[in-house]
């Protein structure tokens, strides 16, 4: 028998400066889940190779990561906080889920789709194995929530995929072994089981924050262009002005959400207030139904000011002292991989590796 603990594992990449979206969606319900669940949240530097392998300052970016994280609230010393190559179970046990996935998931995959573009042939095979990797992440700590924003539910759905086959496939070794545990399957159900079907929590009026350009494209760290979000970064003047230009449409905005149907950019700009104020977009609608967007963008900009300032205050401060962000990340290390290492034993034994 080897139970389960309710735990949470999230994960950012250092691939860029994170973003009002990447805040919204993820970070600010890690910083809330701290006061319900252990947590575990990984600054993901092996997935950031898997589309650009050389970055000018992969070091830097991750130390941004972590200072954002414990800007925004995240206690390490509570929970742990680490970069994910420190612990090589990942890579190890990412390896296992490649030869228990199928290639036919991973060429299903949306984001692999438009990541990899036209030329999928030259995409990196790290770029398809992506999932499996993110699978392994969540599972070597047998995490059962996973908070993240709407578009990693598919990687969620395919990271109990993978737990099921591994269950089903090795499910007479994992009794030999001693380490099966019931495993809850939703309505009441369980089965017998290692890995649990991990819940992805997405809830909320952020969980996809669009460009400010494009109300059809996602908030993207990787947007070419800069006026396309809003960056954990940026001064209060910048914010101004990307609100500013911020694409909408010609008409005043509508007193009731219903009215929002068919207008994204409208939308999205609203959703955005409801999440900084944390209130509904009816309730935003109630104070601007009728107002113009020379109107509305202003008090936009000063809400994401007055949310974001503090937590960029923190960051340029945490990040004068990088000793301290690279011990806090030595720590998390430590006690993630202890917790993993068990994992791997016990995948390493179901599975019938000497050693
Ligand atoms: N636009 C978004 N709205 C809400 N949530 C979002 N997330 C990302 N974009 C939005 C959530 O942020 C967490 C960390 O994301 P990531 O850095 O690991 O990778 P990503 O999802 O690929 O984010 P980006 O910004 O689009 O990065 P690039 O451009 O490098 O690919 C995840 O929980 C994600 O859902």
């Amino acid at each position: 028998m080897s139970d389960i603990t309710p735990r949470v594992f999230s994960g950012v990449q250092p691939t860029g400066n994170l973003h009002l979206g990447n805040y919204l969606g993820a970070i600010r319900k890690f910083v809330a889940l701290q006061e319900s669940h252990d947590c575990i949240y990984c600054v993901v530097d092996l997935h950031s190779i898997t589309a650009q392998l050389v970055h000018e300052d992969l070091p830097g970016q991750t130390r941004s990561i972590t200072a954002a994280f414990l800007a925004a609230g995240i206690d390490p010393k509570r929970h742990i906080v680490f970069n994910q190559s420190r612990v090589s179970a990942h890579a190890e046990l990412a390896w296992i889920f490649n030869c228990v996935a199928r290639i036919g998931w991973m060429n299903r995959m949306t984001q692999f789709k438009d990541k990899a573009g036209k030329d999928r042939e030259n995409a990196s095979l790290g770029l398809l194995a992506y999932p499996s990797l993110m699978a392994a992440d969540i599972l070597a700590y047998r995490a059962t929530h996973v908070p993240v924003g709407d578009d990693q539910k598919q990687h969620l759905e395919l990271t109990r995929d993978i737990a099921a086959k591994f269950n089903n496939d090795f499910a007479q070794k994992i009794a030999e072994a001693g380490l099966s545990t019931p495993i809850p399957m939703g309505e009441g159900q369980t089965v017998e089981g290692y890995f649990p079907m991990t819940e992805p929590l997405i809830e909320g009026p952020a969980t996809r924050v669009m460009s400010l350009k494009d109300g059809s494209k996602k908030m993207s760290k990787s947007d070419p262009s800069d006026l396309s979000r809003i960056n954990l970064t940026d001064d209060a003047d910048a914010i101004a002005r990307k609100v500013k230009k911020a694409k909408t449409d010609p008409d005043a905005l509508p007193s009731e959400v219903a009215g929002l149907a068919g207008r994204p950019e409208a939308d999205n700009l609203v959703g955005i207030f409801a999440a900084l104020a944390e209130r509904s977009k009816a309730e935003v609608l109630t104070d601007f139904g009728g107002r113009a967007f020379s109107e509305f963008k202003p008090a936009l900009a000063d809400l994401a000011v007055q949310v974001l300032s503090p937590i960029t205050g923190e960051m340029r401060r945490l990040l004068d002292d990088p000793g301290h962000i690279d011990a806090v990340l030595k720590d998390g290390g430590e006690r993630a991989g202890a917790i993993a290492a068990k994992t791997m034993a016990d995948v390493k034994q179901i599975v019938g590796f000497l050693g």
